[in-house]
C-alpha cells in the first residue's frame, strides 16, 4: 500500500498505557500492527480501524477507544467538507469527478457517507462505488459508506470517529456525502468545515421542494447537470437560487454563497468549485478553528449522553424500570416527564 504521507518511517506507537487493562499478547500486537499501518496510510488497516470502531460489541469498544487515544493526536489536518442533496442530485458523479481533479491536485481524498436511511446492506454509497469507479480504484483515495441502518446519532458518532481516522492516515481532504433527508445535514454540517448542497435542475417551481432551512446550511450551493438538454433549466435554476439567497443570512457571517452550475459529466464549473472552496477556507480560516473546538466540545458531550445511557441501562434493574416506565408512558398513566424523573431517581438510588 501507498503511503498517504511522506513520512518515511512511521512512528512506532507503544500501546503501553493505551488499553486500560493490560491487553493479551495477541491482541497487542495486532492492535500495533493496526495503529502503525493507519499511520502509514494503508488503506486496509484503516478499513479494520473503521470497522472495529464501528462495531456494536462491548469487548471491542474497549479497544477502538484505545485506538481512538493512540491516533486522535494525529487528526485534524484536513479539511472537511460535507455534501448532501436529494437522490440523483448528482452527487456521485460529482464526487467522483472532483475527487480526481483534488487527487490530481496531489491531495488524498477520503469519501465517507452518512446515511441512516440506508438500511440496504453496506449503505448507499456502496451501490455508488460503480459511479465512482476511477476514485475507487485509485491509490489516493479511501471510500468507505456509513454503517447499514441505525439511528442518526449512532452513525453520526461513528462518522466523527472514522474522520478522525481517515485524517490520521494522511487524507487532507475528507468529504462526507448524505442524502437529503432531513436531519442528516445538520448532522454533517456539525462535524465539517464547510458545507456544499448539490440540486438538480428541475421545471417549474423546484425551489418548493428545497428546505429553507437546508439552503441556510449550505457555504456554496452546486446546481448540477448543466450539459446538454438540461443546461438551461440548470442556469434558470440557479439564478433562481441566487435570488432567493438574498433574502437568507450565510452560516458563515460576511460569506457571500456562490451558486454555481456545474456539469461533473463533462467537467464543466470544476475549476470555480475549487476556487469557491479555496475562497471559503481562506475567508473562514479563523470561524474553522473556533467551530471546531465548538465541534470537539459538542462531541464530547454527545459521546457523554451515550456512555451513560448505556451504563444506566446496562444495569438490569435499570433497564426493567425503563421498560415498565415506557410501558406506563404509552398507556397514558404517567407523562413523560415523571417517567424520566422516577428513572433518574432509579438509577441513583441503585
Ligand atoms: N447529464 C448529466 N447527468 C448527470 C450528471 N451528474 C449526474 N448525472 C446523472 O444523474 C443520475 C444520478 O446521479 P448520481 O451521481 O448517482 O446522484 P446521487 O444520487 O446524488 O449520488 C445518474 O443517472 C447520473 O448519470 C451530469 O453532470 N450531467
Ligand atoms: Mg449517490
Amino acid at each position: 500500500m501507498k503511503p498517504a504521507r511522506d513520512n518515511a518511517a512511521p512512528d512506532l506507537i507503544t500501546i503501553h498505557g493505551a488499553f486500560m487493562a493490560e491487553p493479551s499478547p495477541d491482541i497487542a500486537e495486532s492492535f500495533t500492527d493496526m495503529v502503525n499501518g493507519v499511520i502509514a496510510g494503508d488503506r486496509r488497516a484503516l478499513a479494520k480501524a473503521i470497522t472495529l470502531v464501528e462495531s456494536a460489541r462491548d469487548d471491542d469498544r474497549a479497544e477502538a477507544e484505545a485506538l481512538l487515544r493512540a491516533l486522535m493526536p494525529r487528526a485534524g489536518r484536513s479539511l472537511r467538507i460535507g455534501l448532501s442533496g436529494a437522490p440523483g442530485a448528482g452527487k456521485s458523479t460529482f464526487i467522483e469527478a472532483f475527487g480526481m481533479q483534488l487527487i490530481a491536485d496531489g491531495h488524498q481524498v477520503a469519501v465517507l457517507a452518512v446515511d441512516p436511511s440506508s438500511r440496504r446492506s453496506g449503505g448507499s454509497i456502496l451501490g455508488d462505488k460503480t459511479r465512482m469507479e476511477q476514485l475507487s480504484r485509485n491509490p489516493s483515495a479511501f471510500i468507505r459508506p456509513s454503517p447499514s441502518g441505525g439511528e442518526l446519532g449512532g452513525v453520526a458518532r461513528r462518522t466523527r470517529e472514522t474522520i478522525a481516522l481517515a485524517e490520521a492516515a494522511g487524507f487532507d481532504r475528507v468529504l462526507v456525502e448524505t442524502v437529503g433527508v432531513g436531519q442528516s445535514e445538520t448532522a454533517v454540517a456539525d462535524m465539517t468545515d464547510l458545507f456544499v448542497l448539490l440540486l438538480a435542475p428541475a421545471g417549474g417551481d423546484e425551489l418548493q421542494g428545497v428546505k429553507r432551512g437546508i439552503m441556510e446550511l449550505a457555504d456554496i450551493i452546486l446546481v448540477t447537470k448543466a450539459d446538454g438538454d438540461m443546461r438551461p433549466a440548470a442556469l434558470r435554476q440557479a439564478a433562481d437560487v441566487s435570488a432567493a439567497l438574498m433574502f437568507m443570512s450565510p452560516r458563515i457571517a460576511g460569506w457571500r454563497v456562490p451558486v454555481i452550475a456545474i456539469s461533473a459529466l463533462e467537467g464543466a464549473g470544476l475549476d470555480q468549485v475549487k476556487a469557491a472552496i479555496a475562497d471559503f477556507a481562506a475567508h473562514d480560516a479563523e470561524g474553522r478553528a473556533q467551530r471546531r473546538k465548538a465541534q470537539d466540545a459538542a462531541w464530547m458531550w454527545n459521546e457523554f449522553k451515550a456512555l451513560m445511557l448505556a451504563r444506566a441501562l446496562s444495569n438490569p434493574k435499570v433497564a426493567a424500570q425503563a421498560r415498565l416506565l415506557e410501558d406506563q408512558v404509552m398507556r397514558g398513566e404517567i407523562s413523560p416527564v415523571a417517567a424520566a424523573r422516577a428513572l433518574v431517581e432509579g438509577v441513583n438510588s441503585d
